[in-house]
């Protein structure tokens, strides 16, 4: 059983797959190994992320390891169509159809749950908080759980605070070679790829406007940087703001560059970072869109409310006049638009973010039972493991360090 929106698209995703197949060596390689070895043998995999090509691959992938799963997208307008129905082509249980309301979003969570999973695996924390909220009665068959992103880590660290984590989530999010990599790079190109592919514009010689100099924040700052624009960055971290400073960006309050940005980009992770105020003072023609999960840093609510009329201008690309006059375009109605303009982060980088996932099911399903409930960081060995694999997978050797070499790390009696 599945729900999708159009069948007759399988052919079209099936050879998306295969493309990303051929750019995640690393992902395909733990395919091989763990599919021998029936790795997730006896399990249950509720999933709730984007449905893209690449997670198309860790879904087959956690499939041909042995276990169960049900899947849904964790976003409104990331599920790609054709990728949905190419899994569901493979008899794969999806729920997943682009632009699905909310009522029928946390429908697709409650399906996935009917297969009383033993692992969940979450970009977001949806399905994560919905088992913790009204669906407790799941509890009792888990083994633990995956958070893919640093908005889903925010939240499950507030409820680990509040002592109210019920079982062990692993945080992939924390791997070095998740988010030094998937955050950075991935978000600081597939971010850009979604506002040239929502508006065609010239990046060169624009005002970027970059909201939050996390590693989100720094990836696209350096990229639109590369494409010559002048990038501002607002932050409200000291330490952040110092390091994009120094970084040779210029930092100011979104209260002064909202006077100045073209194009204006949130990575923040928090809401109200664009509100009435400021698009009160943005330039003729602006352009916003938010590359964070969850749709709250760009208050188009508001936007709306202020607006003498709207149309929609191009794909995921809504123009909105003012009662000055002035025209204000908002990119994918404040979703991530990466995931909702483009296709999200390409297929190599993905290959780092999902091996981890599939190393962390697979330890969850060895010592999940035994793990206290609580929030997990991915071990450093899986963290070396991945990074060393990928190394492998793009023919890059590295030196060893001598035996000398690793008693000098080791040791604090030699100085001068
Ligand atoms: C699936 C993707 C893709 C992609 O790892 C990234 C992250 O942290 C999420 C925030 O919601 C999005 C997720 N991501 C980026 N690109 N997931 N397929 N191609």
């Amino acid at each position: 059983m599945s729900k999708i929106k159009d069948a007759s698209l399988a052919g079209q995703g099936r050879l998306k797959i295969q493309w990303a197949e051929s750019r995640m060596p690393v992902l395909m390689k733990l395919r091989e190994i763990h599919s021998k070895k029936k790795s997730l043998k006896g399990m249950r995999v509720a999933g709730c992320l984007h449905v893209t090509k690449e997670t198309a691959v860790l879904v087959e992938t956690i499939k041909a390891c042995g276990a169960e799963v049900a899947w849904c997208g964790c976003n409104p307008l990331s599920t790609q169509d054709d990728i949905a129905a190419a899994l569901a082509a493979n008899k794969i249980e999806i729920y997943a159809w682009r632009g699905l309301p909310p009522k029928d979003y946390y429908w697709c969570i409650e399906q996935t749950l009917k297969i009383k999973p033993t692992l969940t695996l979450d970009d977001g924390a949806d399905l994560i908080s919905t088992i913790h909220g009204k669906r407790t009665e799941y509890l009792k068959w888990l083994y633990g759980g995956t958070e893919e992103t640093a908005t889903g880590v925010f939240r499950l660290r507030a409820m680990e605070k509040a002592g109210k984590v019920r079982y062990p989530i692993i945080v992939v999010n924390d791997a070095q070679t998740k988010s030094d990599f998937d955050n950075v790079f991935g978000t600081g190109q597939s971010a850009i790829d979604g506002i040239i592919r929502a508006t065609n514009v010239l990046f060169a010689g624009k005002n970027v406007v970059v909201a939050g100099y996390g590693h989100v924040g720094r990836g696209i700052a350096s990229r639109a940087r590369g494409l010559g624009s002048n990038v501002i960055v607002t932050e409200i971290n000291p330490i952040n703001a110092l390091r994009a400073r120094m970084e040779g960006f210029r930092v100011m309050t979104m209260d002064e560059a909202s006077k100045l940005g073209d194009i204006f980009i949130t990575a923040t992770g928090v809401k109200d970072i664009i509100s009435g105020k400021h698009f009160g003072q943005m330039k003729e023609g602006a352009i916003v869109a938010n590359a964070g999960h969850f749709n709250v840093e760009v208050d188009v609510a508001g936007l709306e409310k202020i607006a003498k009329h709207r149309r929609q201008i191009r794909d995921n690309n809504m123009e909105y006049v003012l009662p000055d006059g002035r025209k204000i375009y908002v990119l994918a109605e404040g979703r991530l638009v990466n995931l909702a303009a483009a296709e999200g982060h390409p297929s190599e980088v993905m290959d780092m973010s999902f091996a981890n996932q599939l190393l962390s099911l697979i330890k969850l399903t060895n010592e999940g039972r035994s793990m206290k409930p609580g929030v997990y960081e991915v071990p450093p060995e899986q963290d070396q493991e991945v990074a060393r694999l990928k190394l492998e997978t793009m023919g890059i050797k590295i030196d060893t360090p001598s035996k000398e070499q690793i008693r000098y790390m080791n040791s604090w009696e030699e100085g001068t």
